[in-house]
């Protein structure tokens, strides 16, 4: 908690004792799991430790319903490690952007090269369904922030790997794309705001990822993103929106986005 401490330094303590509690020294691939896709936690391996997030160097518990605060470790089938996150710190939760991203470098610290981020979000495309999970292709930052301090100029051409990307198609080739558009938060958009979004490009609106996405590039971690679609924006549907709404239509497609992230990790 103290402000003047270097982020990677808190991050490499909170690998250190993710180490130290699960026995596992080195993680090759981390998920961050957002609203609907925490039951992936329970069938994409064999988990070896959980850990309260609370118990991990800078994390703070999460206030979000849908998500676990905790931090897992999960052998894969074929021996790989992967850290599973249910704990994000939104970036509506006003405690900074390192704050955000902590998650994200404690993962690379613990030696991840992949980072797959998963969100739940609403929908500019009125093709897609709730439920209906999408590949991120880009994003637009909308926050007017970045996890990045001082000159570090960072290339995002291809921060949604194309090569993950691929992967996860081939896994399920019905698999839509779409550019991710994060807003501050914690409202939703106006009509307006959704229509800015869809002119400038934007498919998908929700309120993290972009600003993980960036901290993960820097730390040299290919991404990959999934979002699932659990409304459709305001002013693309007709009915006012709500979180009920949204957690409902996680639980009904967590079943299908688990094992699809599943069998994705396993291919990875
Ligand atoms: Cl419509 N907007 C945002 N920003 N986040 C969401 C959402 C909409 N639906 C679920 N999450």
């Amino acid at each position: 908690n103290d402000p003047a401490a270097d982020p990677f330094e808190v991050a490499r303590d909170a690998a250190a004792v993710i180490a130290d509690r699960s026995g596992i020294e080195r993680h090759d691939i981390a998920l961050t799991l957002g609203s609907g896709w925490g039951k992936a936690a329970d069938i994409i391996g064999e988990t070896v430790s959980t850990i309260d997030a609370a118990d991990v160097p800078g994390f703070s518990a999460s206030a979000v319903p849908g998500h676990s605060g905790t931090v897992r470790s999960i052998r894969l089938e074929d021996g790989r490690h992967a850290l599973v996150i249910g704990a994000r710190t939104h970036y509506y939760e006003n405690h900074g952007v390192r704050r955000v991203v902590h998650s994200v470098r404690t993962a690379a610290a613990t030696g991840a090269s992949i980072m797959v981020l998963t969100n739940g979000a609403g929908g500019i495309k009125e093709t897609w369904k709730p439920g209906t999970p999408v590949l991120i292709s880009d994003h637009i930052n909308l926050t007017a922030d970045s996890p990045l301090e001082g000159a570090t100029f960072v290339d995002l051409t291809d921060l949604y790997s194309a090569r993950l990307r691929e992967v996860a198609r081939s896994i399920d080739p019905s698999l839509d794309e779409g550019v991710y558009t994060q807003f501050r938060g914690p409202h939703y958009e106006t009509p307006a705001e959704v229509q800015m979004a869809k002119t400038i490009g934007g498919h998908i609106v929700g309120m993290s990822t972009a600003l993980e996405a960036i901290a993960a590039r820097q730390a040299g971690m290919e991404v990959l993103g999934f979002s699932l679609i659990t409304n459709l924006a305001a002013g693309i549907q007709k009915t006012p929106l709500s979180h009920a709404e949204v957690l409902e239509a996680g639980r009904e497609a967590e079943p299908v986005i688990a094992d699809l992230l599943a069998r994705v990790v396993a291919a990875l």
